[in-house]
């Protein structure tokens, strides 16, 4: 399979825009999916834009099984939003099927594509520039729980299986760690050192799990901030969006990888680390957001284990950019040399801040409980 921009010709034809098409360039930072926006040429109107995405192959091995999931999930939500008297185009994504009526297009050389309409008078934030929006984003997030709690969960596939089951995950990277494909193991040895000296804690969320103290719902789990799209002019989360991954999991998750990357003022590939930094307030401002949108679904023990949802999903993250760089970066973008270590390293002085600040984080989700 080549470059995305290989095939947008044949692409563009196989989908009914019902107005010319200007033309298709790059769009967005997303580190898995080829993301393009499409420009065309109404006559009567402004332009319309649209949303077209090569789905990763390296992440995604059955674009039939995560289409029915997309379409499933957005479909339910369209009609949940509708019903809460919401603007259901806007609030939910809706999948445009290509002209051969499938979910979505197969190209020359098995490259899956999906279209949607672009989501338009919204921003989408690669960090949280004031605590407000960072609240409006766990808002958003924790009303999508709620909106699909009584979704079918065992209607949905398992697009990628065992995705947050971080002991799998440990286990993945001690199998690259022994591979050592490209002899990177030696410059790493600190980072890995620092995973597995946390391997009982990959283990207690899922134990809770094994457990019975958490339970299993639909969710998003990934949720970044720059998978919500905010009304340009309120700042409200307007639109949740990167349904690649909605399948049965915890909440904790999805309050945790909001955290991950989000209540700090870094960026996810930061070399400074005396700039990456847990923000204790964000934290706590998520907290409230994240439990008002998801207005009471959630129980007292899952709202004991938030802090354990942030620390897990960051040394989870960590332990998949570090076995990615050491596999040779096949899953994540890059865009530049050790990039993918570099994003270990922040999530590694993440967890680190979250150990130091354990207590604290305890009681601030205590106060909401
Ligand atoms: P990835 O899995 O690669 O992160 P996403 O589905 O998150 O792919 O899309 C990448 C980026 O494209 C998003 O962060 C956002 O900026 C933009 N985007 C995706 N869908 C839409 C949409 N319907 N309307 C507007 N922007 C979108
Ligand atoms: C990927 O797709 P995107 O860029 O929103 C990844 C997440 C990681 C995240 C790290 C399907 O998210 O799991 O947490 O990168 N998505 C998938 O930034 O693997
Ligand atoms: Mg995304």
């Amino acid at each position: 399979m080549g470059k995305a921009e290989a095939y947008l010709d044949e692409v563009l034809g196989a989908f009914d825009f019902g107005v010319p098409v200007v033309g298709a360039v790059r769009f967005g930072q997303g580190h898995i999916n080829d993301t393009f926006v499409v420009h065309t040429q109404p006559e009567d109107r402004c332009c319309r834009r649209f949303i077209l995405q090569r789905m990763s192959a390296a992440a995604f091995k059955r674009p039939d099984q995560l289409m029915e999931n997309v379409i499933g999930v957005t479909e339910y939500l369209g009609r949940e939003i509708e019903r809460n008297g919401g603007d259901r185009d806007r609030e939910a994504l809706r999948v445009i099927r290509p002209r051969d009526g499938g979910a979505y297009y197969t190209d020359r050389d098995g490259g899956a594509w999906r279209l949607y309409p672009f989501v338009e008078d919204t921003v989408c934030c690669q960090a949280a520039e004031t605590p407000e929006l960072f609240a409006a984003s766990g808002r958003a997030f924790g009303r999508f729980q709620r909106l699909l709690q009584s979704y079918p969960a065992q209607t949905l596939h398992e697009t990628i299986p065992r995705f947050h089951d971080t002991e799998d995950r440990l286990a993945k990277l001690k199998a690259a760690v022994a591979a050592d494909k490209l002899g990177r193991a030696a410059e790493c040895r600190a980072e890995i050192d620092f995973m597995l000296a946390r391997e009982k804690d990959c283990s207690a969320a899922l134990q809770a799990l094994r457990d019975g103290v958490l339970p299993l719902r639909v969710t998003h789990n990934d949720t970044k901030l720059n998978n919500v799209l905010m009304d340009k002019t309120t700042g409200e989360g307007v639109c949740i969006i990167d349904l690649d991954t909605v399948m049965p999991g915890l909440a904790i998750n999805d309050f945790g990888d909001s955290i991950r990357f989000g209540a700090n003022h870094s960026a996810e590939d930061e070399t400074d680390l005396s700039r990456v930094n847990l923000d204790v307030g964000l934290f706590e401002v998520y907290t409230q957001a994240f439990l008002e949108g998801a207005g009471g679904t959630l129980t007292a023990a899952e709202i004991e284990y938030l802090p354990w949802g942030a620390k897990l999903m960051t040394l989870e993250c960590g332990i998949r950019f570090l076995t990615d760089y050491l596999e040779g970066d096949v899953y994540f973008h890059i865009s530049r040399e050790k990039q993918n270590l570099d994003r270990c390293r922040t999530q590694c002085k993440l967890v680190s801040d979250m150990e130091d600040h354990w207590d604290e984080l305890a009681a601030i989700v205590k106060k909401y409980c």
